[in-house]
Parts: structure tokens; C-alpha cells; sequence
């Protein structure tokens, strides 16, 4: 059975607003609490199954001590953090997505923007539904503020749906401590003009590089709780925040592509 949300057309035209011509982005888009449960066990489960591979023994302590990947970095020191968690790694599998599709979440996003396809950048031949870890006090762990459409300019073999399209952005909090760690945004930085950036070549991956000073950027951390989505316009300014708080942060994110109308 698909799941079906009850949001109403006034309610879809304001967030649609907000993310195309407002701020940039809406935060009032939730997971319901049942389906944040389904997203924790499926990310968990790929996170021990990667450490597993890498070593067993991480895997033992983990258990024995009932650590939560919330609290990763109290093992990250036994692993090669740096090199086991490339991003491949951290899609989730086809099972994953063929439950995602038919959740309210999912039907939530479709009636407020229309049919969307999720993209498959990393080519491994279903879409996209990735997770990250940043650890606490880890700067290497958070990338530089971007607009993610730099990505797609950079790079031009990502697989393409057969339909006219725009990306829209969709970023969940799974374990986040509001004010502490999470997504920093410019609002309405989606606007702007005169933001000066390069790419260029790292690992045989075009990477955006960009460039300007700090006090150039207005930057705040968007305040969301797990569960409660930043969707955001492909060109809004957005980063990870250093993790301030006492937990690893989790989150989960995907790109729609949404079918012009
Ligand atoms: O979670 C982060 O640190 C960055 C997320 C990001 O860049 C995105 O969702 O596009
Ligand atoms: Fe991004």
C-alpha cells in the first residue's frame, strides 16, 4: 500500500515558496517519529557491517559496551576513520529506498513539489539515499559551504532522468543536537551574484573550491531536531557546522530530481 500524507495545496504552495523565491529553504517537513526509528536501524546497520568489514574486533567492543553510532567517536580512534567511510559506502541499499519511496515522508515531498526521481551520482545504480558522520570537535569531518549545483556543473557523466528537470535538495537531522552541531545555511543566499568559486581536481573528483573571505558569508545554523528536514534550493549557500556538542551527528541526505512543470 502507498502511505499518503494530508497536507493541504495551501501548505505545499508555501513551502514550494520558501525553497524557489523566500529564504531558500523550509524546515517544516518532518519524518514521522516511526519512520526516524526505520531510518536509525537501516543507517546503523550499514555502519556496524562497514566496521565489521574493516575490524571485527571494533565490532565486539561496540556491542559489548552497547555503543550507539551516536557515540562513534568514542571507536573511531581504532579504526582508518580517513579512509573506510568513502561515499559509497555510506549509500544505502536498494531495500532501503524501495521502503523509503513508500513512506509518508516520501509522499509528503511528492505532494508538496511534484514527481521527483532521486539521483544516482555516485552511478551504483539505484538512487542516492546517503548518511554522514561528523564527530565532535572534527573540522576535518565538515566540508566548506558550497551550493551543491556546483556539483552538478563540475561533473558531467551523473546519470540524468529522461525528463526536463531542477534539483532540489533534502538534508535530515538523524541524531543532531539543536545548537550545538547541524547544517549551516545562508538564507537567501540562493540570490546571490557576486559569490566567487573554482573547481578543481582532487582524488579524480572535481570538487568546488570556494573563494571568499568569512566575513563575506552570513552563515547561521539552522535549529532542526531529528527528523525535521531542511529541503533547500540547489544554489543556497549551505555547510557543515564544526560539531559543538557531545554526540557524533548523523544525518541523511538526497537530491530530487524534480520534473518541470
Ligand atoms: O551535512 C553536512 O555536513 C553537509 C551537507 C551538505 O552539503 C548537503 O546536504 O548538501
Ligand atoms: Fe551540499
Amino acid at each position: 500500500m502507498i502511505e499518503t500524507s494530508c497536507i493541504s495545496e495551501e501548505f505545499g504552495r508555501e513551502q514550494r515558496q520558501l525553497v524557489y523565491s523566500g529564504q531558500g529553504y523550509t524546515t517544516n517537513i518532518n519524518v514521522p517519529p516511526p519512520e526516524l526509528d526505520t531510518i536509525r536501524s537501516a543507517i546503523k546497520e550499514q555502519w556496524l557491517y562497514r566496521i565489521q568489514i574493516a575490524d571485527p574486533s571494533v565490532v565486539s567492543k561496540i556491542s559489548k559496551n552497547n555503543i550507539d553510532i551516536s557515540k562513534y567517536h568514542l571507536v573511531s580512534a581504532d579504526l582508518d576513520h580517513a579512509a573506510m567511510w568513502s561515499k559509497t559506502t555510506r549509500v544505502l541499499p536498494i531495500s532501503f529506498f524501495n521502503w523509503f519511496k513508500k513512506s509518508v515522508f516520501c509522499n509528503t515531498l511528492k505532494d508538496v513539489f511534484g514527481l521527483f526521481q532521486i539521483s544516482d551520482e555516485e552511478n551504483v545504480g539505484w538512487p542516492n539515499i546517503y548518511w554522514r558522520l561528523v564527530r565532535p570537535n572534527e573540522p576535518s569531518d565538515i566540508g566548506p559551504m558550497h551550493r551543491d549545483a556546483w556539483f552538478w556543473q563540475l561533473n558531467n557523466n551523473f546519470p540524468l532522468p529522461d525528463f526536463p528537470f531542477h534539483r532540489v535538495k533534502v538534508w535530515i537531522p538523524i541524531y543532531v543536537e539543536p545548537g550545538a552541531n547541524g547544517l549551516l545555511v545562508e538564507p537567501f543566499s540562493q540570490k546571490r551574484t557576486d559569490i566567487r568559486w573554482n573547481g578543481e581536481e582532487r582524488h579524480g573528483i572535481n570538487k568546488p573550491v570556494l573563494l571568499m573571505n568569512d566575513d563575506e558569508l552570513k552563515p547561521i545554523l539552522a535549529q532542526t531536531i531529528p527528523g525535521q528536514a531542511v529541503v533547500f534550493n540547489d544554489l543556497l549557500l549551505h555547510g557543515g557546522a564544526v560539531n559543538k556538542g557531545e554526540l557524533s551527528r548523523v544525518s541523511l541526505e538526497f537530491t530530487m530530481l524534480l520534473k518541470n512543470s
